[in-house]
């Protein structure tokens, strides 16, 4: 970031006197470049925005929009910081045709893993208070922001298409985990058996752990980030991708392979403060769906990872050759787990 022309076109679309070294890489995610900003004053994240990802950014506006318009945001528990507009009052500001765009930074902390089972519960009322607050919007106002994201049917054929064109050899470990999710066929009967008997509420879509802010002794949530996915969906994913990254015995990056399973302690917690907020707003079928959302979130990103590694790893940012392997892997041992 200390390139001279993009920092002058960075300040002048912001009004900001920024230096090359008051910007700084940030955070976890696979999707977007993330770097914090300091000036000494003020504090911001900028983020080099993944348009190959997102290609229809202005539905993400459009449901943002929604969200400010029919959410009282302000009344709720938690911040929700969306980007600010540049000089140009536009979102994003194009430099070197790579897209940007400026948050509010929220302190505190984020977490790969939760350390207890209250940190799960505080986590989980969350996102339930997130969906709570939307749930008089009617669902059809919202865009679809990444065509089929948690459509479990279409990421299995996404993953029998990588397994089609693959230049990889898909011969002993590589076999043995294609075949494992390809036998995984029976949650998206199951997935299919859900689709009409449940309601489409605003949800969040991609709840998990790190995209949380927790105060810095993580006995508070202080805001709720990556909100580009935010659109209609099922409570079942947002519990399901919280289940995913909370309730297991070691994170998604982890190769810990003996040690990675299941934890019960945690998905109790996760369960209480779900319905703790949800009851009285969800309805049966939809608390009934919940269990299956662990499931579903879990072998749905098992296919994910999988079919990226078969296609060279040309989606999420990886660290080394096979760690997308790896994530498929990881995940394969957590949803044995959560299958029993
Ligand atoms: C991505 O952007 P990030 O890292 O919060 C992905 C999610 C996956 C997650 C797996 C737009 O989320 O769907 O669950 O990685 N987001 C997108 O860790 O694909
Ligand atoms: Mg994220």
């Amino acid at each position: 970031m200390k390139n001279p022309s993009f920092l002058s076109q960075l300040n002048d679309a912001y009004g900001l006197k920024l230096r090359g070294e008051q910007i700084q890489k940030f955070g976890d995610g696979h999707i977007h470049k993330t770097f914090l900003i300091d000036d000494g004053e003020h504090q911001y994240i900028l983020q080099q925005f993944n348009n190959s990802v997102f290609k229809n950014p202005e539905r993400i506006s459009h449901n943002h929009a929604i969200l400010l318009d029919q959410i009282d945001t302000a009344a709720l528990p938690f911040e929700l910081p969306l980007p600010i507009p540049n000089l140009e009052n536009e979102l994003f500001t194009v430099i070197d045709r790579d897209y940007f765009r400026l948050s509010p930074f929220i302190a505190g902390k984020c977490i790969n893993e939760v350390n207890n089972a209250h940190q799960a519960y505080l986590a989980a009322k969350a996102f339930a208070q997130f969906i709570k607050a939307g749930i008089q919007i009617d669902a059809s106002s919202f865009q679809e922001v990444i065509p089929g994201f948690n459509d479990l049917e279409l990421r299995y054929n996404q993953l029998l298409d990588a397994l089609n064109n693959t230049k990889r050899n898909v011969s002993g470990e590589l076999k043995a985990l294609v075949d494992f999710y390809l036998s995984q066929k029976d949650l998206v009967e199951e997935y299919l058996f859900w689709k009409n008997k449940l309601p489409l509420r605003l949800t969040h879509n991609d709840t998990k752990i790190n995209n949380l802010i927790f105060s810095e002794d993580l006995t508070k949530v202080n805001a709720i980030i990556d909100l580009d996915t935010l659109t209609a969906g099922y409570i079942y994913y947002d519990f399901g991708d919280l289940v995913r990254t909370v309730a297991c015995t070691e994170g998604e990056s982890s190769t810990n392979w003996e040690n990675i399973g299941f934890d019960q302690s945690k998905y109790d917690a996760l369960l209480k403060g779900f319905l703790e907020v949800g009851e009285g707003c969800f309805t049966k079928n939809e608390i009934l769906s919940l269990p299956f959302g662990g499931k579903m979130m879990t072998c749905i990103m098992g296919f994910r990872f999988l079919a990226d590694y078969l296609n060279g790893n040309i989606y999420y940012t990886i660290h080394y050759e096979e760690q997308n392997l790896h994530r498929a892997k990881n995940h394969m041992f957590l949803l044995k787990g959560l299958r029993g």
